[in-house]
């Protein structure tokens, strides 16, 4: 089947047939205290700070945003080229855990590697695609940071898979990611998605974005063609020979 989901029949336990298996998978669990601390660079964020329109998809498994204009880079860091943001989505709970704490919310801004003509190119490739996490914690206030992606989320949570919905306000890309955007945990992994090919090297921010439980619950209310994705992460994959490297200045 090319049906998959997160639980019951189409779980992460059935996704076998439809997902590389090899000796990077992802998500992790990062052990902090394992974590080598070694000066990987800072990383650069260009034309993070624009303010762009765009619009969300419902694919059923995740809300997805595309942000219209210019495209928007990331590079340094000891990346080998640069990269083009493709497209940003959210795992509620989160996909990587810290010391084994889940936390609520994970947004990850997928990158891939420009010397690729496009994202499914780039998949094919060991250092194809980066995506930066960022994890969110509860926080007794609404972040107004999310404000654009949450209002137009309410608006395409019961339309699965039709139509992508215009954001009503300009989103800043630089506000999603902690103020401390230079440090990180990093490890190479894969999609944690079916087919979860191993392209990706992983940035795992440090530092936590606040998130109410009010907003939380408005992705925990999408919908699929099974009823309400009531969570959407893939539980964790073993780290195996791999090494989390932390980035420290
Ligand atoms: S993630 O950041 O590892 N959760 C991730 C997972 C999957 C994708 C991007 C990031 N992309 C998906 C596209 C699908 C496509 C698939 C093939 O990749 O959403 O449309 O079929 O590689
Ligand atoms: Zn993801």
């Amino acid at each position: 089947a090319s049906e998959w989901g997160y639980w019951g029949k189409y779980g992460p336990k059935t996704w076998s047939e439809l997902c590389a298996t090899g000796k990077r998978q992802s998500p992790i669990d990062i052990v902090t205290e394992d974590a080598i601390r070694i000066d990987l660079g800072a990383l650069k964020f260009d034309r993070y700070d624009f303010a762009f329109s765009g619009s969300l998809i419902n694919n059923g498994h995740t809300i997805q945003v595309k942000l219209d204009g210019v495209p928007i880079h990331l590079s340094g860091g000891s990346l080998p080229s640069v990269y083009v943001l493709e497209q940003m989505h959210f795992h509620w709970s989160a996909e990587h855990t810290v010391d084994g704490v889940r936390d609520p919310l994970e947004l990850h801004l997928v990158h891939y590697n420009n010397q690729y003509a496009n994202f499914s190119e780039a998949t094919q490739h060991e250092n194809g695609i980066v995506v930066v996490a960022v994890l969110f914690e509860f926080n007794n206030y609404d972040n107004p940071d999310l404000m654009p992606i949450l209002e137009t989320t309410k608006i395409v949570s019961n339309w699965v898979g039709k139509n992508m919905a215009q954001m009503r306000n300009k989103l800043i890309p630089l506000l999603l990611l902690p103020k401390d955007h230079t440090t990180y945990y990093s490890y190479e992994g894969s999609l944690t998605t079916p087919g979860c090919q191993e392209s990706v090297m992983w940035f795992v921010m440090t530092e936590k974005l606040p998130i109410s439980e009010a907003q939380v619950n408005v992705f925990r209310h999408v919908q699929n063609s099974n009823g309400t994705l009531k969570y959407n992460y893939r539980p964790k994959q073993e780290l195996g020979n791999r090494k989390v490297h932390h980035r420290l200045e």
